[in-house]
């Protein structure tokens, strides 16, 4: 059989004039989990949009086309299946925007799966093999075991800067009424781990020593985090993750992160307004004391990612600057801003909906940098500036200097310099070695900047 998976993207991946490097950070992981079911003899055929043109009329016709949309690149998605549906191909179409709203993903496909693919995806496969595929898949039930080993061959490591992305959980134990994650995962568990022994196992598979987690919260399961981390102490890998703030602060945990190689986490703040955390069950956070996390990672080696909302309903036009300041005098190395986005099917999507204060559909500006509904403590323009304004305080020059003047000491004062200053001031450069077709060449050079700075001295 010949298959062919894709993974579209939003117009702004594709652009010739600028191609922000987060887009060739990670590689198609879904699709390459879901390659592992098929059999040896099948032809795969992995092509990924943010890293690669595709000419839909240049492409073979093959036996199943297999896409996943996320909600900005839904319009291309449902583009590139009218395509190859008009030429008589059978689509397969499942992932998170296909979950949210089926009905809108089954116009475009002959097959939708809804939630993780792990048990629908290998019994379409005989019912299309034998002829008798069915119009949907519903997930439920949940189990990482017997996972087959993903088919890393078929990624081309060298477009992006981290081809090591592992996940080696799925979902997460909270509920915060923004996220994907309630909703995706309806029908079944909600956070489930592999067998340790089989998440090491792909790490070892795995080349180099950089690792990048995209598990949503990795130390979600304590004890299986606890045996993760033993497992990996004394191997030299060197890597990434996220996790909460209430995970950071309990003790013992983040220790042993280090231990095996943790250098920089992923942290949803979220907001330092802590009227906005109850209102969005953002409940793990609320009462936390967020500076003493920062304080915990920073005294650890540990760089921090902090993730912000703007827009929420309890946020005024000063929200910009606070954040930037506390996030600047907190010596954070990088912070990732976002606009408040209701995806379709979440509980903040049900309310705002409710309200009445949806402004439009039109998923391709659902990229969290556009407003798209109608905020409470400002108007949607004081919005959208204050949240572009924050991106060029917190990356300021003269904030990274004050950023790293915060940090503990002269060795982390330097780490912080390199690493926020080499992430975003010198986005052209990450440009030109996308147009080079090169990026992980710059890899060698983010592992010494973890292997020298990071962890306990
Ligand atoms: C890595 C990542 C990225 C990477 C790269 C994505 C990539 N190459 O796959 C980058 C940095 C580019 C990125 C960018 C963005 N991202 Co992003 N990203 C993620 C992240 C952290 C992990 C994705 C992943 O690899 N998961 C692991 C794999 C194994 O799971 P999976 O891909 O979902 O695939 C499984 C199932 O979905 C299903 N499945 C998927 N497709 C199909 C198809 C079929 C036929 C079947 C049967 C099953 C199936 O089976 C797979 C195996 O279980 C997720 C969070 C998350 N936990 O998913 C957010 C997430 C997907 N991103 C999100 C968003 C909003 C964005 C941005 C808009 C953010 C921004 N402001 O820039 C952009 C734009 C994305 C785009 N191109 O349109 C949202 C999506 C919301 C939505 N409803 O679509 C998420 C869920 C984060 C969040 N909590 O809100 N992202
Ligand atoms: S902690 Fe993060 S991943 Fe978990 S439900 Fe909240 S936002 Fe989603």
């Amino acid at each position: 059989m010949r298959v062919t998976m894709i993974l579209p993207a939003l117009t702004e991946a594709t652009s010739p004039l600028f191609r922000p490097i987060k887009y060739s950070l990670f590689p198609p992981l879904g699709l390459a989990t879901l390659a592992g079911y098929l059999d040896p003899d099948d032809e795969v055929t992995l092509l990924d949009e943010h890293v690669e043109r595709i000419d839909l009329e240049a492409l073979d016709t093959p036996d199943l086309l297999v896409v996943q949309p996320y909600i900005t690149s839904a319009r291309r998605s449902y583009e590139i299946a009218d395509h190859f549906r008009a030429r008589g191909v059978h689509v397969a179409m499942g992932g998170l925007h296909v979950t949210s709203l089926p009905e809108e993903a089954a116009a475009h496909a002959d097959t939708i799966f809804t939630g993780p693919g792990e048990d629908t995806w290998p019994l379409f496969l005989k019912e299309f093999r034998d002829g008798t595929p069915a119009r949907r898949y519903d997930s439920t039930s949940r189990t990482l075991a017997g996972l087959p080993p993903v088919r890393r061959d078929l990624i081309k490591r060298h477009l992006y800067l981290v081809p090591n992305s592992i996940v080696v959980t799925r979902g997460c134990p909270h509920h915060c009424d923004f996220c994907y994650k309630d909703a995706f995962f309806e029908g079944g568990k909600s956070f489930y781990t592999q067998a340790v022994d089989d998440a090491l196992a792909e790490i070892d598979r795995l080349p180099g020593r950089h690792l990048y987690f995209l598990d949503d919260h990795l130390f979600g399961n304590r004890r299986f985090a606890e045996a993760l981390f033993d497992g990996m102490a004394g191997t030299g890998r060197l890597w990434q993750a996220a996790a909460t703030v209430d995970s950071v602060l309990r003790p013992g945990l983040l220790d042993r992160a280090v231990e095996a190689g943790l250098r920089s986490l992923f942290v949803g703040f979220e907001t330092v307004n802590d009227a906005n955390l109850a209102e969005r069950r953002k409940k793990q956070n609320v009462g936390a004391d967020y500076a003493a996390a920062v304080r915990r990672l920073h005294d650890a080696g540990v760089m921090v990612n902090a993730s912000f909302v703007f827009g929420l309903d309890q946020d005024g036009p000063d929200v910009f600057d606070r954040t930037v300041e506390w996030a600047v005098a907190q010596g954070i190395e990088t912070a990732t801003f976002h606009i408040m986005t209701p995806y379709p099917s979440t509980g903040l999507w049900k309310q705002l909906e409710s309200e009445n204060r949806i402004l439009h559909r039109d998923w391709d500006r659902y990229d969290t940098r556009h407003v798209v509904h109608e905020p409470k403590g400002m108007t949607a323009r004081q919005l959208e500036d204050g949240y572009w304004r924050a991106y060029r305080d917190f990356y300021r020059w003269s904030n990274i200097w004050r950023g790293s003047a915060a940090q503990p000491g002269a060795h982390e004062r330097m780490r912080h310099l390199a690493y926020a200053g080499g992430w975003k001031k010198f986005e052209p450069v990450w440009d030109l070695l996308i147009r080079s077709r090169r990026v992980v060449r710059a890899l060698p050079l983010l592992e010494r900047t973890l292997a020298a700075f990071g962890g306990r001295r």
